[in-house]
């Protein structure tokens, strides 16, 4: 290959892509996006990999990563594996285009004729999240993450814009029996509301030791969510047996893994029934086959992570993924600004609800990069969770 560059920009949130380009001028994109922590990965990329890929045949996609993951010595990790990821997607983005064919036709062909989504609906209070759901049902979302506020808490996380702007990151308040005293009541009334049939699904963003978790989970079981996400934090994998046993809720886990390892346990264990590793964050579309192949084993299927802070290059190599494996779920998937879509323009489109990654030879995404270079980086952070009496919490 000829060219790598590392591209930043900030159409409403902070996106990192790399662009490789071969000799002979077919360019591939990926994304390297690590939400609060971009330009750790754009320096990893840009300092320790743009360097090794001089000289190197594009076709040659298991062998780069391989050499990338196995050559670093330090493995895993988000920021290497973001890194990693990028250069996979645009080698894949390459090889597909010269083969004139969508990635998905590389990755086995479709499965399904079109990928099923959920969307996000939230509200401080019932009111307005019922008008969020009427809102999600409008776009055609076939199912829908239900987040609401909770009394006696300021401020907590999903139920407003992710997005934080600042040089600090602002301070939300927890608190776990509060939480859990309130979440079955709310879904109560979203099913009087909204009937037995629509799927629902919850993120509890890791906020629960394992015994809390098994406890939410059996006291959702009334009201047959679709799943329950990240539950407990699952660095601690062995947790997650306590919460099986307990609960017949599904669960879904691993937005933050970065490894087949992070799942070892959970899979072979059968101890979730969604992975909900992408493609920006796993170290590409090699690895996260590989991961889904795994989990079909185990009848686990795919739920690929798909928030605003995964940029339209991301989404679109997992979109391809999701209409080729068997084992699909279903794609998060929380839309982007008018602005974004200006930026990375894209074949992947999203109708009633699913999304299809269009025909366009490659992953189908573009970046359009004077518009890029006119949005730039703005420092943002996730923000930290604290209990009442001060304490940082698990999120
Ligand atoms: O908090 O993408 O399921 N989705 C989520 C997201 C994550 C953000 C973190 O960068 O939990 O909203
Ligand atoms: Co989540």
């Amino acid at each position: 290959m000829v060219a790598a560059d590392v591209i930043v920009t900030s159409p409403g949130r902070n996106f990192v892509t790399l662009k490789i380009e071969t000799d002979d001028g077919v360019t591939g994109l990926g994304d390297a996006t690590l939400n609060g922590r971009e330009l750790a990965v754009a320096t990893y990329l840009s300092e320790h990999v743009v360097p090794l890929l001089t000289g190197t045949d594009p076709h040659r996609i298991e062998d780069t990563w391989q050499s990338l993951y196995r050559g670093a010595y330090w493995r895993r990790g988000p920021v290497t594996m973001a890194a990693i990821a990028a250069v996979d997607v645009a080698l894949w983005d390459i090889k597909a285009k010269v083969a004139g064919l969508p990635l998905y036709q590389l990755l086995g062909g479709k499965s399904r004729d079109r990928v099923r989504t959920y969307g996000h609906a939230h509200g401080s209070d019932m009111p307005e999240l019922f008008d969020s759901i009427n809102a999600r049902i409008a776009q055609g979302y076939p199912a829908i993450r239900v987040q609401t506020g909770i009394p006696g808490l300021r401020k907590v996380y999903g139920v407003r814009s992710t997005l934080d702007q600042g040089v600090l990151p602002v301070v939300e308040d927890w608190d776990s029996a509060a939480y859990m005293r309130h979440v079955p009541a709310v879904f109560e009334e979203v099913r009087n509301e909204f009937g037995p049939r629509l799927p629902l699904l919850h993120d509890v963003h890791h906020r629960l030791t394992p015994i809390q978790a098994a406890r939410l989970g059996r006291d959702l079981e009334p009201y047959d969510l679709f799943w329950l996400e990240d539950c407990t934090p699952a660095e601690n994998q062995d947790g997650l047996r306590l919460v099986r046993r307990n609960t017949t809720t599904p669960l879904a886990i691993g937005e933050v893994f970065n490894s087949v390892f992070d799942y070892q346990t959970l899979v072979n264990e059968q101890l979730i029934d969604y992975v909900r590793s992408s493609v920006t964050h796993f170290g590409g579309v090699t690895p996260l086959k590989k991961l889904f192949d795994f989990a079909a084993l185990h009848q686990i299927r795919s739920g690929i992570h798909g928030p605003e802070d995964i940029s339209p290059v991301g989404m679109a190599a997992g979109i391809h993924l999701d209409l080729a494996i068997h084992n699909f779920g279903i794609q998060e998937y929380s839309g982007y600004t008018d602005l974004t879509h200006e930026v990375f323009p894209h074949a992947f489109t999203f109708t009633d609800g699913y999304l299809h990654p269009g025909d366009a030879p490659g992953i189908g995404v573009e970046l359009d990069e004077q518009l890029a270079a006119a949005h730039p980086y703005a420092p943002a952070y996730l923000p930290v969770n604290r209990l009442l009496d001060g304490t940082v919490h698990d999120w």
